[in-house]
């Protein structure tokens, strides 16, 4: 069987963080060609949400749950989520690849903020029919908090072990994890916290590189290894080759 790949779409990759809900067409044709060139393997497409949800999920205070009767907010921001998936799975489907928008609000449900059911049988038979399901960060039911944002890297750090994947990239807008400007090669649990990471300028309800660190370094130590490196060498992450970019293991 060829690699399962978690493939993550930074939202600073596919939008333009600094305007309401713009999306990048022409960073997504790229991603596109070169997913379409991927021949061998199998690939799961995760992508954040940049100024498509973030800045809605922060004018709705939905880090902060939900309420009866205060629930626009939840409509509003999966909307606006929901719009760039249809955005991703278009310029996909251009390029030739047989993509399928999938809705973690239709799939999932989260206990204080943490998701603790994700559905995801119908993601292998998707995979089984070689089509590219495409998952999002999104607004999900939450048992505690009414309703909660899961990040594209929560979902990551999931599926990446319910699907027993083999390889995670995350294709970010930068070369990698920078620290003091310059690419840190490898993060493991033990390393980490001598980090000083920066987080963006840009309304970011989630975490930032921080969040995502958090989250990979989760994985790693549950045995799944992640690559971050910046989307102009998603090729050579997809080929296997070297990406310039970090790499996150366990010890
Ligand atoms: O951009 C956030 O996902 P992320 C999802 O992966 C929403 O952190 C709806 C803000």
């Amino acid at each position: 069987m060829s690699d399962l790949i978690i493939l993550k779409l930074g939202g600073s990759v596919i939008t333009d963080k600094g305007t309401d809900c713009t999306v990048n067409r022409a960073a997504l044709a790229g991603i596109a060609a070169a997913i379409a060139g991927a021949h061998a393997a199998r690939i799961v497409v995760v992508h954040g949400a940049g100024s498509c949800g973030h800045p809605e999920a922060h004018r709705y205070h939905l880090d902060k749950g939900a309420t009866a009767g205060e629930t626009d907010g939840i409509y509003v921001t999966h909307r606006a989520v929901s719009a760039l998936n249809e955005a991703v799975v278009s310029a996909l489907r251009e390029a030739g690849v047989p993509a399928l928008g999938v809705h973690p609000l239709h799939t999932g449900v989260a206990d204080n903020g943490r998701l603790v059911m994700f559905e995801s049988r119908h993601l292998e038979q998707m995979l089984a029919l070689g089509m590219v399901p495409v998952i999002h960060g999104d607004v999900v039911m939450d048992l505690s908090r009414g309703a909660c944002i899961v990040s594209g890297d929560q979902l990551v750090r999931y599926l990446a072990v319910a699907l027993k994947c083999t390889r995670v990239g995350l294709a970010t807008d930068v070369p990698g994890v920078l620290d003091g400007g310059r690419v840190v090669p490898e993060i493991t649990p033990k390393s980490a916290h001598t980090l000083q990471i920066g987080n963006s300028s840009h309304t970011d309800v989630t975490g930032g590189m921080k969040g995502k660190i958090d989250e990979l370094l989760g994985l790693a130590r549950e045995g799944i290894g992640a690559d971050i490196f910046q989307v102009s060498r998603l090729g050579d992450f997809l080929a296997g080759n070297d990406h310039g970019g970090t790499k996150v293991r366990g010890e």
